[in-house]
């Protein structure tokens, strides 16, 4: 019997969980939540997730929330033996590590230096901008010498989280070359995670209308001019300048 999952097309923590279900071969029953009609303060809804939140699971009485927290129930219910997140404490450990640096660090960053232009028309200040990073610096040494996210290990809860992550940041127009072992594992990891050009590149598609619908009467400009000025390596004069003050990015 599949498990209920409420999501919103296009939401990274929620193809995460889809990405985890496709390796599981656990099926999900998907309610969709439409987040700019406010579908999560519906009082059924509230009732289930005070937080309201997507992705919610019910799984036939028991929800649960955070995309993370989900991702190792469905492993620990469902795929006990799986290699997605091995038994090995040291190796959860790790696992563990990856997911907790990907929600306290990696995810954060790019939420705070993106979602205030996209939305608001606000400039990332130099602090967002910097946490990014160093976010991205951090990872990129992490992968360093690896294949997958975890030494030793192949594809595991780790890779699948990071790697939604960093295909939003990619979607976004920042430009990973700056980060050849980010790069290389996440080319890895688009071929070896079950079924993900259909589960996380449709969900980038609706993320990538979402920011071209949101950002048009947003002056879309804006937003263009704050990632080309920090971001991208292309770049010639000014830009090219910019790019140099800040080449840490
Ligand atoms: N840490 C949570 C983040 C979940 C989250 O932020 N979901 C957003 C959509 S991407 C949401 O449901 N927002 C609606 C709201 O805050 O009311 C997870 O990984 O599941």
């Amino acid at each position: 019997m599949p498990i209920d999952l409420y999501y919103t097309p296009g939401s990274p923590p929620c193809r995460f969980v889809m990405m985890v279900g496709a390796a599981t071969n656990v099926e999900f029953n998907c309610i969709e939540i439409n987040l700019r009609a406010k579908e999560q303060y519906k009082p059924e809804f509230l009732e289930m997730n005070p937080q309201h939140l997507v992705p919610t699971i019910n799984d036939h009485g028991f929800v649960l929330w955070e995309s993370r927290a989900i991702s190792r129930y469905i492993v620990n219910k469902y795929d006990h033996n799986s290699k997605l997140y091995p038994q090995d404490p040291q190796t959860r450990a790790l696992i563990d590590q990856r997911l907790d640096f990907d929600l306290g660090t990696l995810c954060p960053s790019f939420s705070q230096f993106f979602y205030p232009s996209l939305f608001s028309g606000i400039e990332p200040n130099k602090t967002q901008i910097k946490k990014l990073a160093d976010a991205l610096s951090v990872l990129n040494r992490l992968l360093h010498g690896l294949e997958f996210a975890v030494p030793g290990e192949s594809l595991t809860l780790a890779d699948l989280c990071l790697a939604t992550t960093i295909s939003n940041i990619d979607a976004a127009g920042i430009d990973l070359r700056r980060y050849p072992n980010i790069e290389s594992w996440f080319a890895l990891i688009k071929v070896s995670a079950p079924k993900y050009r259909e589960v996380n590149e449709q969900g980038l598609r609706d993320f990538k209308n979402l920011v071209k619908e949101v950002l048009k009467p947003k002056k879309a400009a804006l937003i263009k001019t704050v990632i080309s000025k920090v971001v991208f390596a292309e770049g010639s004069g000014k830009k090219a300048k910019l790019l140099k003050k800040n080449s840490k990015i």
